[in-house]
C-alpha cells in the first residue's frame, strides 16, 4: 500500500483512481438534503462523494471518506487497521537494547518519533486567501444542517486547535460547531475533553482557537483520537503518517495550524461569552438537548483558492463516523495492554455508538481477575465513560457478536456474575438521570472454577483435532459441496478451548 495522502487534494486524486469517489454536479441542499443522500450511501457501504454544487454555497463538499473498512486502510496506508496497532505497539514496547543490533534497532525507532513532531514552516497553501474584519463569511461554505430537528448548519468535521496556556501544550480534537451567524459559531467542548480543559485553565477566561478543516485524513483522524492531555495529536498523526505535520503561523492568533488545510477558521473563546447550542441529531441515534456552550468568534478565515469544504454526519449507528471509531479501537490496543496487560483483544460494537459497550478478552490467571479488568477499563482515559463491559476468556473471538452472546448466556449466573457500579457517563448520554454521571454494568462471561469457590466448571465441546484433519482431508471422498466445509473452519475459532483446559 501507498503512503498516506499528504493532503486533502492528493487523498481525493486516490480516493478516485480506486473507485472510490463519486462526484455530484446536480445542485444539492446542505440542509438535510446531503444527509439524506448520504445515510443512504453510508448504510449500503458506497463511496466517498464530492458534491460539486452544494445549494447556496461558493465551496464544494467532501462527505463519507471515512465510510468503509477499505478507505479507512486507505487512509493509513495499510492493508488492515490491525497494522496501525503493532506499528505504535512497537514504540510502546521499546526495552532498554541489549546489544549493538538492538541498539540500532531502537535508534531508528526513536527516530522515527522524533521525526514525528510537527514542523512549522514559512508558507502554507492554506494561506493562499485571507478574509479579515467584514470579508469573514461562513455562508461561503456548504455547512449542512444535518437532521430536522437540528436548528442551525454544523460543522462537524474539524479539528480544532487551542493550547494550554500555562504549558504551551498543543491540543486537537474534533467537536461539533453550530454556526450562529456569518462569523460566530458554538464551540461544543464537553467536560471530560481536553478543549474544554484549555479554556478552563486560561488565566483570563480567553482563549485564541484555529479550526482546521480539509486535512489529509490521517491527520483529520487524530482530531478524534482520545489521547491523554500530554500527548499531542499532530505527533500522533505524523507518526502515522510517516511524516511530519507541517505547520504554519496563523494570521490574527497566536498559534500554528497544518499548511495542507483547505480552509482555517481563526479566533476567540471567552469563558463568558455562552449561549443555548443544539439540539443536535448525535452519534447516540438521539437528538442531544440544548445546553449551554461556548461561542467561537472570528476574526479570520484563510483559505485555498477552490477550497474544498469537508463534512461528516453522525446519526443512527452504522454512520461514516463508525470506521473513525474502528481505528481508534485497533490504534489504541497496544496502549491498553500497557496499563492493562492481561487484555488479549477488545472490541467497541458500532452498535454501542463508542462509548455504551466493550467486550473484552482476557488472559483470566486468578480470583476476581474479571472485575479487575472491569474497573480498570472504568478507570481509563475516556474508556473510563463505558457504560458496559464484557469480559470474556481468551479463547472467545470479541469481534463475533455471536460467540459473544454465546458466553454471556451460557457462563453467567446473574446473581454473581454482574458488577454495577457507578461513574462518570458521557455527556450526551440520554439515559442516565443525571447528566454525565451514572451506573455501570460489567458482566463476567468467563470461564469459573473451584478457585472462584465454584463448582467443577465442565469442559466445553471440542471435536479432537486428529478427526477433523481426517475429515478434511477425506472431505472430497465424502462427497459434500466444499461451501459446507466451512462450518469447520468456523468451530476453529473456539479452537482454544480445549487448549486452555488441558494447560490448566
Ligand atoms: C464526527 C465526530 C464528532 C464529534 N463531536 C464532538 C463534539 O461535538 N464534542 C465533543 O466533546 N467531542 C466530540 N467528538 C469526540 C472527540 O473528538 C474525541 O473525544 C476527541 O478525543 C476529543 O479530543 P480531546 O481528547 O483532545 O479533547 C466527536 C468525534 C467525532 C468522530
Ligand atoms: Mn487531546
Amino acid at each position: 500500500m501507498a503512503s498516506p495522502a499528504s493532503d486533502l487534494r492528493e487523498w481525493i486524486a486516490l480516493l478516485e483512481r480506486e473507485d472510490e469517489l463519486v462526484r455530484i454536479s446536480a445542485e444539492v441542499d446542505p440542509d438535510l438534503e446531503v444527509t439524506e443522500i448520504v445515510d443512504r450511501v453510508v448504510k449500503s457501504g458506497g463511496p466517498a462523494l464530492l458534491f460539486e454544487n452544494p445549494k447556496g454555497a461558493a465551496h464544494p463538499l467532501l462527505i463519507n471518506q471515512f465510510g468503509t473498512e477499505k478507505r479507512m486502510c486507505m487512509a493509513f496506508g495499510v492493508e488492515k487497521l490491525d497494522d496501525l496497532a503493532d506499528k505504535l505497539g512497537e514504540i510502546l514496547e521499546l526495552q532498554p537494547p541489549q546489544g549493538l543490533v538492538d541498539k540500532v534497532r531502537s535508534l531508528g525507532k526513536l527516530k522515527s518519533i522524533a521525526d514525528s513532531m510537527p514542523k512549522e514552516v514559512s508558507k502554507g497553501a492554506c494561506q493562499e486567501i485571507v478574509l479579515t474584519g467584514d470579508d469573514v463569511n461562513l455562508d461561503l461554505f456548504p455547512i449542512q444542517r444535518c437532521w430536522p430537528l437540528d436548528p442551525a448548519p454544523f460543522i462537524t468535521l474539524p479539528a480544532v486547535i487551542t493550547k494550554d496556556q500555562a504549558t504551551g501544550v498543543r491540543n486537537v480534537g474534533m467537536y461539533r460547531m453550530q454556526k450562529i451567524d456569518h462569523r460566530s459559531t458554538f464551540m461544543h467542548w464537553q467536560i471530560h475533553k481536553d478543549g474544554r480543559a484549555d479554556l478552563r485553565a486560561a488565566p483570563d477566561g480567553r482563549i485564541p482557537v484555529a479550526v482546521a478543516l480539509g486535512l489529509d485524513p490521517v491527520t483529520a483522524y487524530s482530531a478524534s483520537a482520545p489521547l491523554p492531555k500530554h500527548i499531542g495529536e499532530l505527533m500522533v498523526a505524523g507518526f502515522l503518517k510517516g511524516s511530519a505535520v507541517q505547520l504554519v503561523k496563523c494570521k490574527t492568533v497566536d498559534l500554528e495550524v497544518p499548511a495542507n488545510a483547505e480552509i482555517v477558521l481563526e479566533g476567540w473563546v471567552d469563558r463568558d461569552d455562552i449561549g443555548i447550542e443544539g439540539p443536535f441529531g448525535d452519534h447516540t441515534g438521539f437528538y442531544t438537548p440544548p445546553e449551554e456552550f461556548p461561542i467561537f468568534r472570528i476574526s479570520a478565515i484563510t483559505m485555498r483558492r477552490d477550497a474544498i469544504y469537508p463534512s461528516i454526519v453522525v446519526g443512527k449507528p452504522p454512520a461514516e463516523d463508525e470506521w473513525l471509531a474502528k481505528a481508534t479501537e485497533r490504534i489504541f490496543l497496544p496502549a491498553i495492554r500497557m496499563s492493562v496487560p492481561e487484555i488479549v483483544d477488545y472490541d467497541l460494537p458500532t452498535a454501542g455508538t463508542f462509548h455504551n459497550c466493550v467486550i473484552v478478552s482476557i488472559r483470566k490467571r486468578f480470583p476476581g481477575h474479571a472485575r479487575k479488568v472491569m474497573h480498570a477499563m472504568w478507570g481509563l482515559g475516556l474508556m473510563s465513560l463505558t457504560k458496559s463491559v464484557v469480559v470474556v476468556d481468551e479463547h472467545v473471538d470479541v469481534h463475533n457478536y455471536e460467540q459473544v452472546f454465546f458466553y454471556v448466556c451460557a457462563n453467567v449466573d446473574p446473581a454473581r456474575d454482574i458488577l454495577l457500579s457507578e461513574g462518570p457517563i458521557d455527556q450526551l448520554d440520554h439515559a442516565v438521570t443525571i447528566q454525565a454521571f451514572g451506573g455501570k454494568i460489567g458482566i463476567d462471561a468467563t470461564a469459573k472454577g473451584p478457585d472462584e469457590g465454584r463448582r467443577e466448571w465442565p469442559p466445553e465441546i471440542e471435536m479432537s483435532p486428529e478427526i477433523r484433519a481426517r475429515v478434511d482431508a477425506r472431505w472430497g471422498e465424502i462427497g459434500l459441496p466444499a461451501a459446507l466445509r466451512g462450518r469447520d473452519v468456523q468451530n476453529g475459532t473456539r479452537g482454544g478451548t480445549l487448549t486452555r483446559l488441558l494447560r490448566r
